[in-house]
C-alpha cells in the first residue's frame, strides 16, 4: 500500500533543440518540436489521468535530450540514484532533476568511471534488471548493485544488442508479464515471467509504462496493443511519434514514483 496513494511523475518540457538529440539505433529525420511539444503536453495529461501529480521542470533547451529525465536517476521508494549518463552531452541535465527529486527522497550520486542510464534500469519488485549497453557500463552496474543492495534490492545484469537502452527491448505490463522485442534481449532472462513478443513489424513496440495496473503506450503500434488486449491487459494510448524520432517512447520522459516525502 504506497503511503498516500499517489504519485509523482517529473517531467521536463521540450527542448526547442530537440532535433539536435543523441541518436544511436535509429536515423535522423527532421523533429517537428512545435507537435512534440503538443505530444509531451499530452504525455503529461495522460499521466495525470492515471493519477499522477505531474511535477514539470523547466525546459533546458540547451541540452537536445533534456525531456527524457528518465535516464538521470533511477527512483525506488527508499532513495533516488543519480546516474550518470553514458552520453557525455547530457550529463548536465541531471543537477535540476536532483534537486527536483531531493524533495521526495534522499538522494545519492553514482560517480566516474560508472556510466548508466535510467533507461537500462527494469525494476520487477527487488530485482533491478540492467542492460548492458553502450550506456552502461560494467562500473556503472557494479555501483548501481552497492548503492541498492543496503535497501535489500539485486541487480541482474542483462545482456541486449541492437537497442539503446533495455527498456527498449523490454518492459513489465502486469504482475507477472513483460513484453519483450526478441531481437535485442534473450526471452531467458525474463524466464520468471509470460513474455508477450511484439508485433515482428513493430521493432519498437515494447517500451510501455506501467502505473499501477495500468499501461502508457504509444498509439501508432496497433498490432502489439491487439497482443496486450488478447492478454487482457488495457491500454492508455499517446502519440509519441515526435519523441519517437528522438529514440524515446513513453518510459523515457518521466521518473514515476510513489509519492511519500523524504524520511
Ligand atoms: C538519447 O540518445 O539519449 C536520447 N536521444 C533518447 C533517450 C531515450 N531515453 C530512454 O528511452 N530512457
Amino acid at each position: 500500500m504506497t503511503p498516500g496513494g499517489t504519485r509523482i511523475a517529473i517531467v521536463r518540457e521540450v527542448s526547442a533543440s530537440l532535433g539536435d538529440c543523441e541518436l544511436s539505433y535509429v536515423p535522423r529525420t527532421r523533429v517537428d518540436v512545435e507537435r512534440a511539444l503538443a505530444q509531451h503536453r499530452d504525455y503529461a495529461q495522460a499521466l495525470e489521468s492515471l493519477g499522477c501529480t505531474v511535477v514539470a521542470l523547466a525546459a533546458q533547451d540547451a541540452l537536445p535530450d533534456a525531456v527524457f529525465v528518465e535516464d538521470m536517476a533511477v527512483v525506488l521508494d527508499e532513495v533516488a540514484i543519480m546516474t550518470r549518463s553514458g552520453a557525455k552531452s547530457r550529463r548536465a541535465e541531471s543537477p535540476s532533476v536532483a534537486q527536483a527529486l531531493a524533495q521526495y527522497r534522499p538522494v545519492v550520486s553514482m560517480s566516474t568511471p560508472a556510466t548508466l542510464d535510467g533507461g537500462d534500469v527494469l525494476r520487477i519488485g527487488r530485482v533491478l534488471y540492467v542492460g548492458q549497453s553502450d550506456r552502461s557500463n560494467a562500473d556503472g552496474i557494479a555501483q548501481l548493485g552497492q548503492l541498492v543492495a543496503d535497501y535489500g534490492y539485486r541487480v541482474q545484469p542483462v545482456p541486449i544488442s541492437g537497442c539503446l537502452h533495455l527498456k527498449s527491448a523490454v518492459t513489465q505490463v502486469a504482475q507477472d508479464r513483460v513484453l519483450l522485442q526478441p531481437e535485442w534481449v534473450d526471452a531467458d532472462a525474463f524466464a520468471d515471467f509470460q513474455v508477450i513478443e511484439v508485433d515482428p513489424g513493430e521493432a519498437h513496440a515494447a517500451n510501455a509504462l506501467r502505473i499501477g495496473d495500468q499501461l502508457l503506450y504509444p498509439a501508432n503500434f496497433p498490432r502489439t496493443r491487439e497482443r496486450l488486449r488478447a492478454a487482457g491487459i488495457a491500454v492508455t494510448a499517446v502519440d509519441v511519434s515526435e519523441l519517437q524520432k528522438a529514440e524515446g517512447a513513453t518510459t523515457c520522459c518521466s521518473l514515476v514514483f510513489a509519492a511519500w516525502p523524504a524520511p
